[in-house]
């Protein structure tokens, strides 16, 4: 990656609201997600604007990450309208929540759309510096809030709320998954730089059958903090012969575990008793990914009780919550500790 990754890869002095050190491309993601919000075909366009998009296809050479690099980059770029203005021409949001900003943006009346988005504009910022693929995590609500103004209420509710979600993997390709609520499956499209548009390559993609493949992802330098249902369960795949993968970037994680099986959990622990992830931005959505492809997403033991994901209900827009999603022959393994 070079002088130029590095840079981009640089923490700015800031950390965002969770406390979490932020990454310029962090800034740079969410500001850009935010303008995509306002105008969906802008990303086409800077792809058109900038040649190859941010990732490696391949055998394209692995330098071209081009937002900031060339010149044509650089124009793109500063076409980028500027937040907030950008969100009040979107005409199709009232509310959206970032994991970089500490408050919810609440689109001015006039501007206002049907529509609330919470999103991760950079997920597995840990790994930008070292090239580890990273990704981007939303879901969408429909606002409910009487009259033209949204509120933070409208984001703040039952996570089987949601109408749709999705994920976008920068790895060795630009992948996109989506699915709308009540769907059966979830659909892969992938990003053709050439034409700097999403192509839909896979439809209606559900679990292997029978789980797939025997697979745990999870931090397990945390395990010494675990309870003991989750210890047990743990050490009962290894038993069990299954496969450790960890990228430590939920997306990445999330889509191996969709696409072969087994399981992904950062479970809550006595150094963060709610887990690390969050409800609305990761939690959620990924969510509601996981039960369209016929799979399982629980919080485990969480404020007394094993839970489905989608049936918390968040009070604060950065709330975390414990996350054990995957096929539902390894779920409920681990949630069967519990009983
Ligand atoms: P952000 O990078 O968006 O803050 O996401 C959190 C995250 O990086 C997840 O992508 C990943 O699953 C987890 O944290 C990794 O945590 P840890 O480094 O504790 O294993």
């Amino acid at each position: 990656m070079g002088e130029e990754g590095a840079q981009r890869g640089a923490a700015t002095s800031q950390v965002n609201s969770t406390g979490d050190d932020q990454k310029k491309l962090d800034v740079l993601s969410d500001e850009i997600f935010v303008s995509v919000l306002s105008e969906p075909p802008l990303l086409a366009r800077i792809g058109r604007a900038t040649g190859p998009a941010p990732t490696r296809w391949p055998g394209s050479p692995r330098t071209q990450l081009p937002l900031s690099s060339r010149p044509r980059a650089r124009r793109a770029r500063r076409a980028l309208p500027r937040p907030p203005q950008a969100l009040i021409n979107s005409g199709a949001c009232a509310v959206l929540v970032s994991e970089e900003r500490d408050e919810a943006i609440i689109v001015p009346e006039e501007k206002a759309g049907r529509f609330c988005v919470a999103f991760d504009p950079l997920d597995g910022s840990s790994n930008i510096d070292c090239n580890v693929s990273t990704g981007t995590i939303f879901a969408v609500y429909e606002k409910k809030t009487p009259g033209k103004l949204g509120s933070v209420a409208d984001v703040l509710r039952v996570g089987s709320d949601i109408v749709a979600a999705g994920y976008c993997m920068y790895g060795a390709a630009t992948e996109m998954v989506l699915c709308f609520k009540g769907a059966t499956g979830v659909e892969r499209f992938t990003l053709d730089p050439s034409l700097g548009e999403f192509c839909r390559t896979h439809s209606g993609v559900t679990f292997p059958a029978g789980g797939g493949k025997k697979i745990y992802s999870c931090n397990e330098g945390n395990s010494p903090y675990w309870d003991k249902p989750i210890q047990d369960a743990v050490a009962d795949f290894k038993v069990k012969k299954y496969a450790a993968r960890y990228v430590g970037s939920m997306v990445s994680d999330v889509h191996r575990t969709i696409l072969y099986g087994g399981i992904f959990l950062y479970p809550a622990d006595t150094k963060s008793p709610k887990g690390k992830l969050r409800v609305l931005y990761e939690g959620f959505p990924m969510a509601l990914l996981v039960e369209a492809a016929g799979g399982k997403a629980s919080t485990g033991m969480f404020n007394g009780s094993v839970q489905r994901m989608l049936d918390l209900v968040p009070t604060t827009i950065h709330e975390r919550c414990p996350v054990i999603l995957g096929s539902p022959r390894d779920v409920d393994l681990v949630l069967s500790r519990y009983n």
